[in-house]
């Protein structure tokens, strides 16, 4: 009696293993079935600009699927009244929506337009490979590159350049959404729309009129004067609203490029009655508000009951009101006062204008002028944290990017040009060691302290001649 119950309880565990051993073998071999031997036919992806988002793709089966997407490097509206040069996949912030579909074999084509002044490439966090296409895709000028990659896994997929200083071609504006729908595609709804936030670093405060320019040192320490939706304050807003009717279902992709700011993103009067959480295929239900980090993405879903003015923002809320995260669905209809009786006032929920943030004003505190030996030590690693992403730690630069300090005849009969360049930056065609280079070196924002050391270090270093760079020339160049 007791051995055979033992017998039945194992019995039923054994089956109960076979049958998990089985799903799995099941699932994995589907996989493998799809991708490698179904792909039929060929397309080109529709891509669209946000807050538009592709159409529902109908296939049922997976087939190669082409993308082309161009980066433009070009001066745009930030707000009204402020631009910035911005680095775009495709024209605007954010990048173009991709969509395909799971098992699809993508052929991708990244085309750098000829007017831009830095190479770049792209990192799809859809690739399951090296770099998620990043080496693949490094593209100069003027040039197109090209690889392939399987949609293994269905979700929601932020993609963003990578290409050194990462955080500075991100924090420009290089990114946005490629979704791979599950095989089974999603369910039905009558809108949806494409939401992508991002910060954002500028010489100005909020608000400051004109061209701005990145300023590294507030993208360092994390301090955004802009955090907005769609690259743009007021993207969402006035004649960009979103728009739906009552009783529809509406579908929001939203994306969060980054570089720093994780978004708390939430509809103001608005429950979403589903989330993909993280983008991925788990599935939450009545969520206020959902967490999005920089390099992530959710797709949230929910019925608009009631008319009125629904309020996207960044629940962080001084960036709602103070930067810029702020956005519109306006949905029209009948009211229903059992759901809401009340009366809505948009005005309340206009941005508050142009907030006084006061400015990190560092003064330069006198220092002791370094010995040489002291100079080469901070500039070691001066060197390391603020040149060797372009330079490379070699010194060697990147053909067509970035030109080489090792025995550069640029500064060779003129050592103060190195801390001048470190100073002001440069821009356009220049020759080293007999290769032409037509690029942008951003102004680095050191102190005359630091430049003299990292200066005196590349004099120093990667086969130059010597030499040593003093604060005070430092200072005159400053002037
Ligand atoms: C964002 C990438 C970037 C960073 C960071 C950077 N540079 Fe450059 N640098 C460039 C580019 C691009 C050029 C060429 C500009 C042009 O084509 O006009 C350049 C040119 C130069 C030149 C003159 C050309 C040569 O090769 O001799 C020197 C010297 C130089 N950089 C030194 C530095 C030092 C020192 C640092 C760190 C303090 C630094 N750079 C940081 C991109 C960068
Ligand atoms: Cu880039």
């Amino acid at each position: 009696m007791k051995e055979s119950k033992y017998h039945q309880i194992s019995r039923i565990v054994f089956l109960f293993l076979g049958i998990v051993a089985l799903g799995c073998g099941r699932a994995e071999q589907g996989n493998t079935r799809e991708t490698q031997g179904e792909v039929r036919g060929e397309e080109e992806a529709i891509l669209t600009f946000a807050p538009e988002v592709p159409p529902p793709i109908t296939r049922d089966y997976p087939t190669k699927v082409i993308v082309k997407l161009d980066v433009i490097e070009k001066e745009m509206e930030m707000m009204d009244g402020v631009t910035y040069n911005f680095w775009t996949f495709g024209g605007q912030v954010p990048g173009k929506f991709i969509r395909v579909r799971e098992g699809d074999q993508v052929e991708f084509h990244l085309r750098n337009d000829p007017s831009s002044k830095l190479p770049h490439n792209i990192d799809l966090h859809a690739v399951t490979g090296p770099g998620g296409g990043a080496v693949s895709t490094f593209t100069a000028p003027g040039h197109e590159t090209q690889f392939t990659f399987t949609a293994l896994n269905p979700g929601l997929y932020i993609y963003h350049c990578a290409t050194a200083p990462v955080g500075m071609h991100i924090a420009n504006g290089m990114y946005g959404l490629i979704l791979v729908e599950p095989r089974e595609g999603l369910p039905k709804v009558d809108r949806e729309y494409y939401v992508c936030q991002g910060d954002f670093y500028t010489s100005g405060a909020y608000g400051e009129s004109g061209l701005q320019s990145f300023d590294m040192e507030k993208a360092l320490d994390e301090k955004p004067d802009y955090v907005v939706f769609n690259g743009k304050v007021g993207a969402l807003t006035g004649d960009n609203t979103l728009k739906a009717k009552v009783g529809e279902t509406v579908r929001l992709f939203v994306g969060n490029g980054g570089p720093s700011m994780a978004s708390s993103f939430h509809v103001i009067g608005e429950i979403f009655d589903n989330v993909h959480v993280e983008g991925g295929t788990l599935l939450n239900h009545n969520v206020q508000t959902t967490l999005i980090p920089p390099g992530g993405s959710a797709i949230t879903e929910f019925k608009v009951d009631v008319p009125g003015s629904f309020i996207l923002v960044d629940h962080a809320i001084f960036r709602a009101f103070n930067k810029g995260a702020l956005g519109i669905l306006q949905v029209e209809g009948p009211e229903d006062k059992l759901i809401f009786s009340g009366q809505q006032d948009d005005r309340i929920y206009q941005p508050e204008g142009g907030a006084v943030q006061s400015m990190p004003s560092e003064e330069a505190k006198p220092a002791q002028p370094l010995s040489k030996e002291q100079k080469l030590e901070l500039g070691k690693s001066l060197y390391i944290s603020t040149c060797q992403a372009c330079h490379q730690a070699d010194g060697q630069g990147i053909e067509k990017a970035f030109p080489p300090l090792v025995r550069s005849d640029y500064f060779a009969s003129d050592p103060t040009k190195v801390a001048d360049v470190i100073l002001h930056g440069l821009s356009g065609p220049i020759t080293v060691n007999g290769k032409p280079y037509n690029s942008v070196m951003p102004k680095q924002t050191l102190s005359d302290q630091q430049i003299a050391a990292v200066a005196t270090y590349v004099l120093n270093s990667f086969g130059n001649k010597g030499g040593e760079i003093r604060e005070s020339d430092v200072a005159r160049l400053r002037k």
